[in-house]
Order: C-alpha cells, then sequence, then structure tokens
C-alpha cells in the first residue's frame, strides 16, 4: 500500500515538473494584430505589441492609403488602393503616418 501511495505521488510530482518545463521552455508565439485605415484614421491609433509580432494594416476607405514610418521613413507600405492590406513584422517601436494626408497617425508601442 505505502508502494502504491509513492508511485502515485512520484507521477504527480513528474506531471508537476513536465508542466513547468513545457510552461517555461517554449517560445512565446508571435501574436498577429489588425490595424483598420477608415474615415481617415488608422484604428487603433496606438498599438502595443511585441518583438516580431505582425500588424496588418487594411485600407477600409474609398481612398488610397499607406503607412510610412514617420522618424527615418525606414518602412512604408506604399499606396494602398481600397481594400488592400499590408503587414508589417514589427522590429521597433514607432510612429507612422500617411503621406498622402499627413494628418493621420498612427503609434507603435513595444510591451
Ligand atoms: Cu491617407
Amino acid at each position: 500500500m505505502k508502494r502504491l501511495i509513492f508511485a502515485a505521488g512520484s507521477c504527480l510530482l513528474w506531471a508537476g515538473l513536465l508542466m513547468i518545463q513545457s510552461c517555461s521552455s517554449a517560445p512565446e508565439k508571435p501574436s498577429a494584430y489588425v490595424v483598420e485605415i477608415k474615415d481617415m484614421k488608422f484604428v487603433p491609433e496606438d498599438i502595443t505589441v511585441k518583438k516580431g509580432d505582425t500588424i496588418t494594416f487594411i485600407n477600409r476607405d474609398m481612398m488610397a492609403h499607406d503607412v510610412t514610418e514617420e522618424t527615418a521613413k525606414s518602412w512604408s507600405s506604399g499606396k494602398m488602393e481600397a481594400d488592400v492590406s499590408w503587414k508589417l513584422v514589427v522590429s521597433e517601436a514607432a510612429t507612422y503616418y500617411c503621406s498622402i494626408h499627413t494628418v493621420m497617425k498612427g503609434k507603435i508601442e513595444l510591451e
């Protein structure tokens, strides 16, 4: 009887260890986010992501827009016609704008 209890106990211990290990060693999967462009705005205007996450910008307006990094113009979607989408893999925090309508601004923050 003692042995049976011991066996059950060590089983639980192993299950616990395995759970800890799988939690701590599994790399976090990148997340995917969507920013819609509608009514001359980026929605949401501010977004907080992790490095390596993907943001898909979708133009829901009737007119063309773009998504351009503001400070150094280090990346840009190019002109996006209506219903066109463009993906950005985030490597750093950034502020961006639409170079066609410079009042349109957005911000990417890193968690
Ligand atoms: Cu625009």
